[in-house]
């Protein structure tokens, strides 16, 4: 067996956690073979309902889960962490305008980058998923000056995960057949779900689909506002499905993927998207926490302007930012 994995998860009183630890623990992301320990965070006032989470967690009995720690101190939840989970973030409340929320979360995720640099371990692999995911990791990337920006993402395998299966259900056939679908951008209204390439059983999909017209005004919207159906129909949003997106990131990240998935990950200039922003791509995951942006597909101009829309918003969202950390 492997070392043991650190895995350090925040906002792990929360509800997207309470769908994630389990499948942490039983083996499901890291392999039946990976021992891990859980460094568990979370803010002072929910520090009894994580105590909670952690009773249930010894009471499952998962023979790789090794040993947990509860803490409301980053500088203890990250200590030596090899991978750090980030779904804990300040929450929208009603009223409140998206700037204060961004300065919220902007001072989160400036103190969170500061402790992983300092005591995660020097290959970490972090994935943010509270909100504003993509910025969040942006700024996080600013202040873990010794973590190599190519290891942090930013969850999109979510809205990846929604549009295979929108596809799959629209043309009648099983998810596992559905191929070839990518998250371009922010995960936010804006993302661009791209299913030009998308192929069910190794057969295109964009004529079954309707042609791009109909796409564009029957299938791209039902994936941008999937998080806001979740929300109207349950009344909280969704966490069985962001906790295992989250496993499908994590795994295909560390272990390989045959398939091509979506990641938000640092923009490197691919597709004219600039340094400096966390911006979703088609990426091949090589395994061992390495992967590539797929490169080499042709833009049309239906797909360069959802994909210029959503790198207008991060551009926005990263100025934003940078001006409340002036
Ligand atoms: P919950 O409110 O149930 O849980 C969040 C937990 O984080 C709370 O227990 C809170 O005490 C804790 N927390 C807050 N600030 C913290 C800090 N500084 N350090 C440690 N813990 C902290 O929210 P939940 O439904 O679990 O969602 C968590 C986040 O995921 C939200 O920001 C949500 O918007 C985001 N999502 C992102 C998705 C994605 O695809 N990227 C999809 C699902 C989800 O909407």
């Amino acid at each position: 067996p492997n070392e043991t994995l650190v895995v350090a998860v925040t906002g792990a009183a929360g509800q997207i956690s309470y769908s994630l630890l389990p499948l942490l623990a039983n083996g499901t992301v890291f392999g039946p073979q990976q021992r891990i320990q859980l460094r568990l965070l979370e803010i002072p006032p929910a520090l009894t309902a994580l105590s909670g989470v952690t009773m249930e967690l010894i009471d499952g009995a998962y023979p790789l889960l090794e040993s947990i720690i509860e803490t409301s101190d980053p500088m203890v939840a990250f200590r030596n962490a090899d991978v750090a989970i980030l779904v804990g973030a300040f929450p929208r409340k009603q009223g409140m305008e998206r700037k204060d929320l961004l300065s919220k979360n902007v001072s989160i995720f400036k103190t969170q980058g500061e402790a992983l640099s300092q005591v995660a371990s020097r290959d970490v692999r972090v994935v943010v998923v509270g909100n504003p995911a993509n910025t969040n990791a942006m700024v996080l990337s600013r202040f873990a000056v010794n973590i190599p920006p190519r290891n942090i993402s930013a969850l999109t395998r979510l809205d990846h995960n929604r549009a295979c299966a929108q596809v799959a259900h629209k043309l009648g056939v099983s998810v596992g057949s559905v191929d070839g679908v990518c998250i371009w951008g922010n995960h936010s209204s804006t993302q661009y779900p791209d299913v030009i390439r998308a192929t069910a059983d190794g057969v295109p999909v964009l004529a079954k689909l309707g042609g791009a017209e109909t796409v564009a005004e029957h299938f791209i919207p039902v994936i941008q506002k999937r998080g806001a159906a979740v929300i109207k129909a349950r009344g909280l949003s969704s966490a069985m499905s962001a906790a295992n997106a989250i496993a499908d990131h994590m795994r295909s990240w560390i272990c390989g993927d045959d398939k091509i998935v979506s990641m938000a990950v640092a923009a490197d200039g691919s597709y004219g998207i600039p340094e400096g922003i966390y911006y979703s791509f088609p990426v091949r995951c090589l395994g061992r926490g390495e992967y590539e942006i797929v490169q080499g597909i042709e833009i049309d101009e239906f797909s360069k302007r959802y994909m210029d829309a959503t790198k207008d918003e991060l551009l926005s969202e990263r100025d934003d930012a940078v001006s409340l950390l002036a």
